[in-house]
């Protein structure tokens, strides 16, 4: 059987509500493991950067086969950057190859340019005319419900690649789940881990493009924007961001 753990954490506010958002995390694993990840879980929310939690709520439930869709592991590049400066415009570059507009580029790190603390969830917008097409706010549209089918595997080969770490292996799930949406073009990511500048530009077009700094050390403010086709029904998206269960799977040339 299979279980879903996700976890949710917050400091300085009462009773998980208010307060900023210190971390988040979520996985699908084997019985086996539900034990270790739990308490690796509530580790990780008391040992952040951005602060230790002080509410740190952790969700078990069982997930049936019958209940998850597949999709495949985005392939990987990596673009070398130095300074955020550069980082932006590899980043504008790399979502205009895409066939995102200018102008939805723009407002895209408008957005997160304006954000004074990070958001959980994403900014959706239409990837022609840059229009904001959730009406969430602050809160953004949720990506949850995924993981890597295979861990081990997927964990063995990423660093061997030099492709290690927590925020990639997580960004890496999420951009394959987000990128095989109805109606996805493009995503735009930077983590809101002070200590943490990569970030990244992912299609289905191109894959996984790692853009290595993207933000200035010490910034503890990151979000993301999901680029949509014009027309994309907003209702289905969002149906399938926040709850259809993916698990993604390596191909055998990954
Ligand atoms: C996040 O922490 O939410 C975003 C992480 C971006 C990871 C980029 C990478 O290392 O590939």
């Amino acid at each position: 059987m299979l279980y879903s753990v996700k976890m949710r954490s917050n400091l300085g506010g009462v009773h998980g509500v208010g307060g900023r958002h210190i971390s988040g995390a979520e996985r699908i694993v084997d019985e086996s493991a539900l034990d270790e990840e739990v308490l690796s879980m509530i580790h990780r929310a008391r040992c952040h950067d951005r602060g230790s939690a002080d509410f740190i709520q952790v969700k078990v439930e069982a997930v049936e086969e019958n209940q998850i869709s597949y999709v495949p592991l985005l392939g990987f590049y990596q673009v070398d950057t130095t300074t955020k400066e550069e980082g932006r415009q590899a980043a504008r570059k790399e979502l205009a190859r895409i066939g995102v507009s200018d102008a939805a580029i723009s407002k895209g790190f408008a957005l997160l340019d304006a954000l004074t603390d990070s958001v959980r969830g994403a900014m959706v917008l239409d990837a022609v005319s840059g229009e904001r097409l959730d009406d969430l706010a602050e809160r953004g549209v949720r990506c949850s419900n995924m993981d890597i089918e295979d861990s081990a595997t997927y964990e063995g080969k990423m660093k061997a690649a030099g492709h290690g770490g927590i925020h990639a292996r997580e960004a890496m799930v999420l951009a394959s789940k987000v990128a095989h949406a109805p109606g996805a073009v493009a995503e735009l990511c930077w983590s809101d881990d002070p200590h943490y500048v990569t970030g990244y530009v992912a299609s289905k077009k191109f894959g996984y493009g790692r853009i290595m700094v993207l933000k200035d050390l010490c910034d503890p403010v990151g979000g993301r924007i999901f680029f949509v086709n014009p027309g994309t029904d907003m209702k289905a998206y969002e149906d399938y961001l926040q709850n259809q269960v993916v698990l993604v799977r390596m191909n055998d040339e990954d």
